[in-house]
């Protein structure tokens, strides 16, 4: 069942989405040659319950921490640990806070240092895919308006999409309905009504489309170990086009 928010239960959501992508902005800066991805995950631990926030994946289905950093070929849902970033990597920090009811949710893939050539290119089309969603969602419109979008301008970089995994509902769970799938075709799916509130976030691999499991039963990676990278926003649909919750650089605005 989809929740329709109303405009209130939607201004009620900018605080928690608005400190996720705050998060975000503040980690950047740390992202650096011979850190940790556990140090990662505790300054974003500590920053979130400073503002008097939850991290939602900490103990979500028995998820060890409070952020998800998935580097290289890891697609989603790696596990902070005491593995070292090096120079050319790329990161995804995927965080998702819990503040006043509601949960926020986004993610970005960054460089470690200085970009190689494959992971400027993944993580261009990454953005790019991410952008081609949200530029497809319109109140009336469909849900596979989305996918379709984003899959076109995968396979158009010669790049593939993760159909393991979508987007989702989000509000005072943190995932809800619909399932926002990243492949798919245009006017199909669910009708996009104002109130509905979901993330967009797409997992695009620089070689197949197929991934596995680690032993560590979370971490998700490509099968072929090409670089995979995500970004991912929460946005929430209103009368008149959308609204990017966890957009704090006004780059969708009036979008
Ligand atoms: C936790 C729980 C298996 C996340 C998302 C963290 C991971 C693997 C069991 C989806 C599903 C984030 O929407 C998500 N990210 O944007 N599980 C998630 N976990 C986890
Ligand atoms: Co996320
Ligand atoms: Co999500």
């Amino acid at each position: 069942m989809i929740v329709i928010k109303t405009p209130d239960e939607i201004e009620a959501m900018r605080p928690t989405c608005r400190l996720a992508a705050q998060v975000l902005r503040m980690i950047a800066p740390h992202i650096q040659p011979g850190v940790t991805t556990q140090q990662l995950n505790d300054i974003c631990h500590d920053y979130i319950t400073a503002a008097g926030a939850y991290p939602s994946p900490l103990n979500y289905r028995g998820f060890p921490k409070s952020i998800c950093t998935s580097i290289n070929h890891q697609v989603c849902h790696g596990i902070p640990s005491e593995r070292v970033l090096r120079e050319g990597d790329i990161i995804n920090v995927d965080i998702t806070t819990y503040m006043n009811g509601y949960h926020g949710d986004t993610s970005h893939t960054f460089h470690v240092g200085k970009p190689t050539p494959k992971g400027d290119k993944i993580v261009q089309v990454a953005k790019e895919c991410l952008d081609a969603g949200i530029r497809a969602v319109r109140p009336f419109g469909r849900l596979g308006d989305i996918g379709a979008a984003i899959e076109a301008h995968a396979r158009k970089n010669r790049c593939s999409v993760v159909r393991e995994y979508c987007g989702h509902g989000i509000g005072k769970s943190f995932h809800e309905d619909p399932a926002v799938l990243h492949y798919g075709r245009a006017g199909e799916g669910e009708i996009l009504r104002p109130g509905m509130v979901f993330t967009v976030e797409p997992m695009i691999n620089l070689g197949g489309p197929d991934i596995k499991h680690m032993p560590d039963k979370w971490t998700v990676v490509t099968k072929d170990h090409s670089l995979s990278a995500q970004f991912e926003h929460t946005l929430a649909i209103t009368p008149h086009g959308i609204d990017v919750l966890t957009d704090l650089d006004g780059e969708y605005a009036a979008g």
